[in-house]
This record gives C-alpha cells, sequence and structure tokens, in this order.
C-alpha cells in the first residue's frame, strides 16, 4: 500500500483570510480529465493574447468557455457572449467543470454557485499577470473560483487598496481557490512563470477562473 499517494490524502484546506479558501489539491482526481477537454474548447476558441484599453498586449494568452467570454481590446474589458476571433458563440461550459466549480464554492461556503464564464489562461515562461481587481462582473456577492493545472506559479494576493503589500502563494496541480465574501475584490497578480517547470501540460500552466459574470 501507498496511501501517500492517493490524491484525497494531499487535500487541505486553508483560509487564506476571511472570504478566499485554498482547497490544496481538490482539483486532482479530475485533472486528468480537465485537461483532456482543453483541446476540444481551444480547437473552437483558440488561444490569443488580448489588447488592453491602453494598447498593450497582455503577457497571458487567454480563452473562454460557457455563456460568456471575458473579452479585452482597444475598447476597454467586457463580457461578450460570442469570441470576437470569429463572432460564434463560446464552447459551452463542460459539465465537469460546472460541477467542480460548484463543489469547490459549496466547499468553501457559497453554496448554490452558478459560474456562466470560465476564462482560461495559459502562461508560459515569462508570462506573467499584473496585479489588477476583478471588478467586470455585474454581482460581486458571487465568489470566483479558480483551478490550476500544469506549472506551478506564485500568486500575489493584496488588499482592497493597491498600497497593501501582497502576500505570496505558491499554487500547484490541482490547486482550488475560492475568492469571495470580503476577498471578492482584492487586488492579485502572478508573478513571472519560472522556465524549465515541465509538468503533465510540458512547460505552461492553465489556470480555469469560473465567474457569474452576467
Ligand atoms: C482574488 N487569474 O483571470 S486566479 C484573472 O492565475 C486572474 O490566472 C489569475 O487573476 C491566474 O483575473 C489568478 C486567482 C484569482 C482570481 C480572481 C480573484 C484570485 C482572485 C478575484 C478576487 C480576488
Ligand atoms: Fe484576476
Amino acid at each position: 500500500m501507498t496511501p501517500f499517494l492517493l490524491p484525497e490524502l494531499r487535500e487541505e484546506t486553508v483560509v487564506l483570510c476571511p472570504g478566499a479558501t485554498l482547497l490544496r489539491g481538490f482539483a486532482l482526481a479530475q485533472s486528468d480529465d480537465l485537461v483532456a477537454i482543453l483541446p476540444n474548447l481551444t480547437a473552437q476558441s483558440p488561444f490569443r493574447q488580448m489588447v488592453t484599453k491602453g494598447g498593450h498586449l497582455m503577457s497571458v494568452a487567454m480563452t473562454n468557455c460557457g455563456a460568456l467570454g471575458w473579452v479585452s481590446d482597444r475598447k476597454g474589458y467586457r463580457y461578450a457572449a460570442c469570441d470576437p476571433a470569429h463572432g460564434r458563440p463560446w464552447p459551452a461550459l463542460p459539465d465537469l467543470f460546472r460541477d467542480l466549480a460548484q463543489g469547490a464554492a459549496n466547499d468553501a461556503g457559497f453554496p448554490g454557485f452558478s459560474p456562466d464564464v470560465c476564462l482560461i489562461n495559459r502562461y508560459e515562461p515569462g508570462t506573467r499577470l499584473a496585479l489588477h481587481q476583478d471588478r467586470d462582473e455585474r454581482d460581486f456577492t458571487a465568489p470566483i473560483v479558480s483551478v490550476s493545472l500544469g506549472a506551478p506559479a506564485i500568486f500575489l494576493f493584496g488588499g482592497r487598496e493597491r498600497s497593501e503589500k501582497p502576500r505570496r502563494l505558491k499554487l500547484f496541480h490541482g490547486d482550488v481557490v475560492v475568492w469571495g465574501g470580503q476577498a471578492r475584490l482584492n487586488f492579485h497578480g502572478i508573478l513571472p512563470l519560472k522556465p524549465d517547470q515541465s509538468t503533465i501540460l510540458g512547460p505552461q500552466r492553465i489556470n480555469l477562473t469560473f465567474r457569474k459574470a452576467g
């Protein structure tokens, strides 16, 4: 018997601050299935680097699935029902994705979470995400559920003010974090992904964020 290899036994729940719960390893048991679904989604709506309102190309490559998707261009940030790359709807949210996000939200104290967006972020070596708040959604009472896959990354999480010095947290393949309540509008970001970290996804990290935007 090697019970220490069972993913279930590596699960752990850590309250990071009021409203933010780290569910270490929560997605490990389903991670192969989550990874296997990604090519079906990206065949319909490929990863692309979006442009900010200020004209900068984002370092993170993104796509979406669900009834809505997060998009950015010279007009700004918004949620849109169709992929601007081709004008058709985003791929549907797979049941496995929805069930995972609902289960995590429920365990973190947010029962009845019903996401309509899964933003899929891809990080390659050097890719970063600058400190920001997520405030493009209509209803800040719904949490955001984030699922980390592939290479580990250092997550920065600050407070409600940009001036607060962010804490650092390393997120690994299979980790899930639920951000709601008082933590919903906290500043956060990702440090540049380190090179030479090869995983199930090669040298990249994929993050799924589930949101209720509409
Ligand atoms: C804390 N993504 O897509 S997920 C984003 O790893 C984003 O790709 C990061 O920030 C990533 O907007 C971080 C963790 C996360 C997501 C939303 C939050 C943390 C959050 C909203 C409020 C507070
Ligand atoms: Fe964010």
